[in-house]
């Protein structure tokens, strides 16, 4: 759908601040609550496609249980395949910096599955005075903004994502034994899973980029020329002009759309107290621009 189409399906107008040029929006004046208007959550998926990463400020209302209620109304809630949920939970993943919980590596949530997530749902329960931001990019940009040539070979592109991945490498700060600790569990089941590079967005029609660090190679190629190629690509999703940055305050939530963005939380806060907790909501197989889906090949 257009933008101008998707403005128009709105059936309320929201109060909608862009953030930076190509991808997110704040949006202001709402309470986000298990009982929001019907309207107002069309608005909200709307707005959510259209700019990709949409903030709230000030929701300290929402505790743990009131998060979850309220992303059953935007889809359906889904754990991690392999993480276990925060106590008390049903879905909910807590992202702790002081046990080394910094997603500092550019990704696309749970990609090693097929069906991966369509939306994430992050609240900001303790933040740092400054530091810890999180970007976002804007993949179907990128792959808008890809030469000619490089955009048709990336067209026919495959690649092979999974959850075993160098650890080590995003982690450099984590003690060895923690990092043992988390891999255990991360990869309790391995899985990989075969994506075209080049996803259609299943509401909008645009063409996205779908890498990040879960990519372990692309299909028909060496690993070298793979991680050439991968690297080729991926600094096209990361370049500044796709990209959005959070300055976080406790209490404020984002959304984003996970078809369509990649995302890195900031580690230079230190020894700083920061804590996120997440939702995310079941998305469908991806389908390449030739229609052919996704498929996973290994689950063991
Ligand atoms: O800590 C953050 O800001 C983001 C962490 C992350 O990658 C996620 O919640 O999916
Ligand atoms: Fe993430």
């Amino acid at each position: 759908m257009s933008n101008a189409a998707l403005a128009q399906s709105r059936a309320v107008e929201l109060d909608i601040h862009p953030v930076a040029g190509r991808i997110g929006a704040e949006i202001r004046g709402i309470t986000l609550s298990p009982t929001l208007d019907a309207a107002i959550l069309e608005a909200i998926q709307a707005a959510l496609v259209q700019y990709k990463v949409i903030f709230f400020r000030g929701q300290t209302q929402l505790d743990d249980q009131g998060q979850e209620a309220f992303a059953k109304l935007l889809g359906e809630p889904v754990a991690h395949p392999t993480v276990p949920v925060r106590e008390g939970t049903h879905y909910l993943l807590q992202l702790d910096g002081a046990e080394g919980q910094r997603a500092n590596s550019w990704h696309t949530d749970v990609t090693f599955v097929d069906a991966y997530p369509k939306a994430s749902i992050l609240r900001s329960v303790v933040a740092p005075e400054a530091g810890g931001d999180t970007v976002w990019a804007n993949t179907a940009t990128a792959y808008q903004d890809l030469p000619t040539p490089l955009r048709e070979l990336a067209d026919k592109l495959w690649a092979v994502h999974s959850n075993e991945y160098d650890y080590a490498a995003v982690r450099p700060h984590v003690s060895a034994e923690k990092l043992e600790q988390y891999r255990k569990v991360f990869t309790s089941t391995v899985y990989e899973t075969e994506h075209p590079v080049v996803r259609v967005h299943p509401v909008s029609g645009e063409r996205t980029l779908l890498l990040g660090h879960f990519v372990k190679r692309i299909k028909g190629f060496s690993q070298p020329d793979s991680a050439h190629l991968f690297t080729v690509l991926q600094s096209h999703v990361t370049r500044l002009e796709n990209t959005v940055r959070w300055r976080w305050q406790a209490g404020d939530v984002a959304i984003w759309d996970n078809r369509a963005t990649q995302h890195y939380a900031v580690d230079d806060y230190d020894t700083q107290p920061r804590i996120v907790r997440r939702v995310t909501l079941a998305g469908d197989v991806p389908v390449s621009i030739d229609g052919q889906r996704s498929q996973t090949l290994r689950k063991s």
